[in-house]
């Protein structure tokens, strides 16, 4: 059965017909969607993209058996400008991502995730004196403090850096040049490559984005080596000293550098955008505000945050769930055949040199799935067995299999710890009662324009 497909020009196919707006490739593909349905395929320069969003179809696709990870053609491939071989942007098979995968994941275990309680604490803390002394007149976008939360987090965290972004007024250099670079790279997918080679200030731009990413890396292995961190192992002294156990290996030192960037890039953006729109959504639905509010106050009470609350916060677990199900920040990822050809849904043909790509954000709201509300904030639809029992491969908001997020549990340890703490001490209200959700995108999304007072509560600790 052919694969539907909205009208393309000779040659450049989709580009620049203006189908998808690079600011906000999201809204585009959701406005597609909604006219073409479940599968539609867009052509660009002659390279075929085939857009997914059901459950029935992105369950084959997430089959490693018959699909990989696909970086070639997508943005990824021109992200690799930038970061290289990390872990984000390998090819598939490519070596260097099998080193650093094993010699890596150790630093995401369970206990290893505990043990960063303190210093996520730290860090967390900082966010809350801020919050506290604005006191309920301020108002302000919580996507900046998530942001710098979220980046000093991973630096701590992963690397026993301090950023400090709390104690500056303007957030760190490394993100604004790291916003440039990630929406250059998405421009360059839809510009010609002899546009591309006239525009030498952008150019110019581009360059020195990546060399002050470089730069700021090359400072924080110069930092450790400096002030070596006695027997603790981190994810920079794994880096560093690691050893893969199955080919005797180590990182090279380009590869490091292409991690950390990595790491700094992937390990705040996303969680940013999560916190942020979780906010959103609480204020959006003042009955799951409400119910989150009484599970802190029972769990919590007056007491100091400790690990033993974590897993009694079933509340707010879902909440975090149902809010990244309607707007997982990280929204796409890309797959391809691993035979020359295979046939999904039973009736669709796709080939191997196709860049397939998984729609979050439409497949979390597939009404096979998801029901007539989908489109709804209802936590409680992923309460406890609920969640367990969801069909599979219906809610990837870290991506699916080998190629799965490494930071998931950080990141979602930093979250749950962040709303605790949150609503045991604040209120929270809309600076702008009518505002309604719109979108930042970049690589991932975030809200736009969305401000807050943060009030503190009547005898909170
Ligand atoms: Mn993360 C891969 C989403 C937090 C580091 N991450 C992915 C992928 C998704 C994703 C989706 C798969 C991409 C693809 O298939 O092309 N990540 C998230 C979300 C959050 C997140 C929604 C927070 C919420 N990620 C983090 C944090 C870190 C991190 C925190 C670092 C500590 N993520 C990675 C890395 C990869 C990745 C590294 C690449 C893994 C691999 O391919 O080996």
């Amino acid at each position: 059965k052919p694969i539907p497909s909205p009208p393309a020009y000779p040659l450049i196919g989709h580009a620049g017909t203006g189908v998808i707006d690079p600011t906000n490739s999201q809204s585009s593909f959701r406005l597609l969607r909604d006219k073409y349905g479940e599968i539609y395929s867009l052509n660009f320069f002659g390279r075929t993209v085939v857009n997914v969003s059901s459950q029935r179809l992105v369950n084959e696709l997430c089959d490693e058996k018959r699909f990989q990870k696909k970086v070639e053609g997508s943005v990824l491939e021109v992200v690799r400008n930038g970061v290289g071989d990390g872990l984000f942007t390998a090819y598939h098979g490519e070596e260097n991502w099998g080193i650093a995968h094993r010699v890596l994941m150790p630093a995401f275990g369970p206990s290893q995730i505990i043990g960063m309680f303190p210093a996520m604490l730290d860090i967390n803390s900082q966010l809350l004196l801020k919050w506290e002394r604005f006191g309920p007149d301020e108002a302000f976008d919580p996507t900046e403090d998530f942001t710098r939360l979220a980046f000093d987090t991973i630096a701590l965290c992963a690397m026993s850096y301090r950023f400090n972004s709390f104690y500056h007024q303007d957030m760190p250099p490394f993100i604004g040049a790291m916003v440039r670079f990630l929406i250059e790279s998405g421009m360059q997918m839809q510009r010609l490559n002899i546009v591309q080679s006239w525009m030498t200030n952008t150019k110019q731009q581009y360059e020195a984005d990546i060399k002050l990413m470089t730069d700021v890396c090359d400072q924080i292995v110069s930092y450790r080596k400096a002030h070596p961190t006695e027997g603790k192992k981190d994810l920079l002294s794994l880096m560093l000293e690691g050893k893969d156990p199955k080919t005797g290996r180590g990182l090279t030192d380009t590869n490091i550098r292409n991690q950390l960037i990595t790491f700094l890039i992937a390990g705040h953006e996303t969680t940013s955008g999560l916190l942020s729109f979780t906010l959103y959504h609480l204020l959006s639905n003042p009955s799951a505000y409400a119910t989150l509010q009484r599970e802190i106050d029972t769990v919590l009470g007056k007491e100091a945050i400790t690990v033993h609350h974590l897993p009694k916060l079933e509340y707010t677990n879902a909440v975090l769930r149902e809010s990244i199900r309607l707007n997982p920040p990280a929204g796409a990822i890309g797959v391809a055949p691993i035979a020359d050809s295979e046939i999904i849904g039973g009736e669709y043909e796709l080939r191997k040199g196709w860049n397939c790509v998984i729609h979050m954000d439409t497949l979390h709201r597939d009404p096979a799935v998801w029901g007539e509300d989908a489109e709804e904030f209802r936590p409680e639809r992923m309460l406890g067995e609920k969640f367990d029992q969801l069909p599979p491969n219906s809610w990837k908001p870290f991506g699916n299999g080998a190629r799965a997020c490494i930071g998931r549990p950080l990141a979602w340890q930093e979250s749950l710890m962040m709303l605790a703490t949150l609503f045991q001490r604040f209120d929270i209200r809309f600076d702008d009662p009518s505002y309604h959700l719109k979108i930042k995108q970049t690589l991932t999304t975030k809200p736009l324009g969305f401000r807050i007072h943060a009030i503190p509560r009547q005898g909170a600790r």
